[in-house]
């Protein structure tokens, strides 16, 4: 077996190819990642793919799975997929997301065919693949669990929005997938994860962090957390208030992806356009609203999620109007004036809830987002709360933009 960096003893038997990161600076650390990835081989195994594995390798950014691709090989093939062990500290019953995954993508595949006559473009969606020995859930020897979905090949992703014609793009593939989503009752979704996009919910997690030792140690630590703190206390009574309008009737549940950032949206690298959302995990019932706003606060902040030049974060007002240009030539067909009205709300909303998201987090002491280096949720809180400032100011730009589409 061939790996870059040094040999661990005793796993060479395995013939697969183990890709590592240069990280691995230590002899404890070059093991553990070693250990990790060999798990990683012998799982890629237990789905059913024709041929023999090659490699498997950490792909992705995500802040909550592991993910990984897998290559195989037949005599005249090759197959890439895309190999994930489920993080059950954030989800408790991965059978349940599995179950959607189902459900959803077989939903979404059939409209999607159904509708190739008079469609722009091939539009895709991952297919769930099943374990060797039935069922989509693989179990390995510490319990932790793993999934295989296929691989959207000739496609890529971008961590941060490219260009107009991105966000554009970005909008309309949102779009595209509430739609096609729009007619599966939400009743036939399982709740995967409790609490999801509830704002006062998050509120409540932050105040208990808050009142322990090591919360308050944290809130005092820096004037980043102080900045912060003040932040949310400032908003405290408004953040309700998309699920106000909910308790009251305006707003219903539908199905919903949950986390449609830009990391999450595929462009066909032959056209430069939108071919299908992926990480499909947060799909479940939910407001509309919590995905345009998070569509929204990731494609409009050009410099990223995870920039530490504070002072360059910037809400793009000419991105947004992309982006819900995009977006109406799908959702126009399904929003009604209700929903309309809290569109606003939402973007500035879903902004200010992941900036509380990671602050609780980070006060918390980082046990819900991967992080990479100490204090890592608490700038990306700043990140959030800069960006919300940002939306704050240009509410009235804004506010125009959707009217006029
Ligand atoms: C998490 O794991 P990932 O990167 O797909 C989070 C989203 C956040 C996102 C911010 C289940 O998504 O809600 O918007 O980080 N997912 C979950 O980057 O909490
Ligand atoms: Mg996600």
């Amino acid at each position: 077996m061939r790996v870059r960096g040094a040999l661990a003893p005793g796993l060479a038997r395995n013939r697969a190819v183990v890709g590592l990161a240069a990280e691995t600076c230590t002899l404890a650390g070059q093991r553990r990642k070693w250990g990790r990835a060999m798990k990683a081989a012998l799982m890629a195994q237990r789905f059913d793919v024709a041929g023999r594995l090659v490699t498997v390798g950490q792909t992705g950014s995500g802040n909550v799975n592991d993910t990984y691709l897998a290559v195989f090989r037949t005599v005249f093939s090759e197959e890439r997929f895309i190999l994930q062990r489920i993080n059950k500290n954030v989800f408790p019953k991965p059978e349940l997301i599995m179950a959607n995954m189902r459900l959803i993508t077989e939903h979404a595949h059939r409209r999607i065919e159904a509708e190739a006559h008079r469609s722009d473009r091939i539009w895709q969606l991952p297919r769930v693949i099943p374990c060797k020995e039935g069922g989509d859930l693989a179990v390995d020897g510490d319990g932790g669990c793993w999934r295989a979905i296929s691989l959207i090949a000739s496609a890529h992703s971008h961590e941060k929005v490219q260009s107009i014609e991105h966000a554009y793009e970005a909008g309309f593939v949102l779009g595209q997938f509430q739609r096609v989503i729009s007619d599966i009752p939400s009743e036939h979704l399982h709740d995967t994860l409790e609490g999801f996009h509830i704002t006062p919910h998050y509120l409540a997690k932050y105040d208990l962090a808050r009142d322990t030792e090591e919360g308050r140690k944290r809130l005092g630590s820096s004037w980043e957390a102080q900045y912060c703190a003040r932040f949310i206390e400032d908003r405290r009574t408004w953040c309700r208030v998309l699920e106000d309008a909910k308790a009251r009737g305006e707003l219903a549940l539908r199905p919903i992806h949950g986390d449609p950032k830009v990391a999450n949206i595929m462009i066909d690298d032959a056209t430069g356009k939108g071919t299908c959302i992926v990480d499909l995990d947060t799909v479940k019932p939910g407001l509309i609203h919590y995905d345009f706003g998070d569509c929204l606060r990731s494609c409009c902040n050009p410099v990223g999620e995870e920039t530490l030049d504070f002072r360059s974060i910037c809400f793009d007002a000419d991105l947004c109007e992309a982006i819900v240009k995009g977006y109406m030539q799908n959702a126009r067909e399904f929003l009604t004036e209700a929903d309309r009205r809290y569109l606003f709300d939402a973007v500035r909303l879903i902004a200010f809830e992941l900036g509380l998201r990671f602050f609780a987090d980070y006060v918390a002491g980082d046990v819900y987002f991967k992080t990479r280096y100490d204090g890592q949720n608490l700038n990306r809180a700043c990140v959030q709360f800069k960006l919300t400032e940002s939306i704050e100011m240009r509410e009235t730009q804004i506010r125009k933009t959707l009217e006029r589409f």
